[in-house]
């Protein structure tokens, strides 16, 4: 079985050169896919891999847009349609200068198995713009959204493929993105999650991918019978997922006390409470400022710039217990996971999507501490656009507790699941190869019952 994988991974990495974040994705599944498969030749047989990291289709576009000041710009937009084997296509939009197309099918192939493990029935799909939006005003987002969407509106529709917020997609450009589909098509209808609330948005969506991490770390915490209370954590980022992982730690009795952006990160020994992070809040969301401002605000918190070409990250060598990577991928390398298990983390739960290398992967799996792979932990927020889908489709809109209570449910499944199957497949407690099998196997077997297509 080793040399399947290591020849199969030969031919993904020949036939997809310069996306190294993809190998990485698919490198880590396979890995985990041994023991399925000497279960199931059937797969092998079926060629089940070979189709799975093949992308449906791929579309690749021209974004032009002006500036205030007059000057045209040519950016390039994506939209990765992975596989619909259990449901539409479903999965954010990214605009983040590093976005490429071997970026995008690192999430996109992640979303596969992701949207399986929600228990809900959606396909995986991404997609996005090198397009940086730093800097840039209301009206050149707006241009920028128009012209995105004046393409994207061809290959997407509520049954098709429905795309939501990532990276540099919020709230404000998801309104952009909806108000141009709906000209162009002329259609008011549930291609987009993550909308406003008066058109057709879920309550708790905004909320949902931090509250999930932060619930499936507690569920992780029940396995040794302990809670979240008391415990210190560490969290990067400061856009939508870290924000509301840090409403949901307060909320449960746990301290957060660092936070970043791609500048620096901020240290604060007292814990960011609830004032705070209003502050945070109005910081990121409304004024798009930088977080080094947290630290001239509040006494007691430091900031540290990060260094050009650090070897490791400062944040991660901060004593805690727990530690929610909420910024990017590969933010955690195999110093950084070191660090970490040194000072005494123990729970991992990834909010953003691949954010630990593969050398970090291991430094935690071979600590044994309770490491929640992204696929897994972040999955709260694709779950709860899955259920503004549904709510869209009914034409009715559930309660805050509602969708909340249906949220905490689905990620307690999601732990269920990931627990089972890596105890099925002999490797109890390992949460990677629990989430990558528990995803892996409805798609397979919904691949298989659907023929060779
Ligand atoms: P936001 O744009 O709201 O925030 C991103 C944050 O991460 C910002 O603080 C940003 O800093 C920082 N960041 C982004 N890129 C880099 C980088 N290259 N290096 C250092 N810091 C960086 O995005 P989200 O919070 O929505 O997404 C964060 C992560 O969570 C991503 O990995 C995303 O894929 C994942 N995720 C998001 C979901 C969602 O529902 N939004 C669902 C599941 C996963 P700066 O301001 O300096 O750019
Ligand atoms: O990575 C992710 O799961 C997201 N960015 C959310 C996708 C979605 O469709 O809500």
């Amino acid at each position: 079985m080793s040399n399947y994988v290591s020849d199969f991974m030969s031919e993904v990495i020949a036939k997809n050169p310069a996306q190294p974040e993809f190998h990485q994705a698919v490198h880590e599944v396979v890995n985990s896919l041994a023991a399925v498969l000497e279960k199931h030749p059937e797969y092998c047989k079926a060629k089940i891999l070979e189709r799975i990291v093949e992308p449906d289709r791929v579309f690749m576009f021209r974004v032009p847009w002006m500036d205030d000041a007059g000057e045209i710009h040519v950016n390039r937009g994506y939209r990765i349609q992975m596989n619909n084997a259990i449901g539409p296509y479903k999965g954010g939009l990214r605009f983040h200068p590093s976005v490429t197309l071997g970026i995008l099918k690192f999430l996109a192939f992640e979303q596969v198995f992701k949207n399986s493990l929600t228990t809900l029935p959606m396909g995986g799909g991404k997609g996005g713009c090198d397009f940086d939006p730093k800097g840039k005003s209301d009206n050149e987002i707006m241009r920028i959204c128009q012209s995105f969407m004046g393409e994207l509106f061809r290959h997407i529709g509520p049954d098709t493929d429905v795309p939501a917020g990532d990276i540099g997609v919020g709230g404000r450009e998801i309104g952009f993105l909806f108000g141009t589909y709906r000209k162009l098509r002329n259609e008011f209808t549930g291609v987009l999650t993550g909308k406003g609330l008066e058109w057709g948005g879920s309550l708790i969506r905004p909320e949902a991918t931090g509250y999930g991490a932060v619930y499936f770390a507690s569920e992780m915490l029940t396995t040794r019978n302990q809670t979240l209370e008391g415990k210190t954590c560490l969290v990067s980022g400061s856009g939508n997922v870290a924000q509301y992982t840090i409403e949901k730690i307060n909320q449960l009795g746990g301290k957060a006390v660092t936070l970043s952006d791609s500048n620096g990160y901020v240290y604060d020994p007292a814990g960011i409470d609830g004032k705070k992070l209003a502050f945070i809040m109005d910081l990121k969301n409304v004024r798009r400022g930088r977080i080094k401002e947290y630290a001239d605000k509040f006494k007691g918190a430091t900031y540290t710039p990060f260094a050009i070409n650090q070897d490791h990250d400062p944040l991660w060598t901060h004593k805690a217990d727990c530690a929610f990577p909420s910024a990017t991928q590969n933010e955690i390398n195999g110093k950084d996971a070191k660090n970490l298990v040194k000072n005494g983390i123990y729970v991992v739960a990834e909010g953003a999507n691949m954010p630990t290398t593969a050398e970090g992967v291991d430094v935690f799996i071979d600590a044994k501490i309770l490491y929640g792979p992204g696929k897994a932990a972040n999955a709260g927020g694709v779950a709860t656009s899955g259920l503004e889908m549904s709510q869209n489709s009914m034409r009715l809109s559930w309660t805050r507790e509602e969708v909340d209570q249906r949220l905490h449910q689905i990620m307690k499944n999601i732990h269920k699941t990931c627990v089972q199957a890596a105890e099925t497949y002999g490797t109890p407690g390992n949460y990677v190869n629990g989430a990558n099998i528990g995803g892996f196997l409805k798609v397979a077997r919904a691949m298989m019952e659907q023929g060779l297509v």
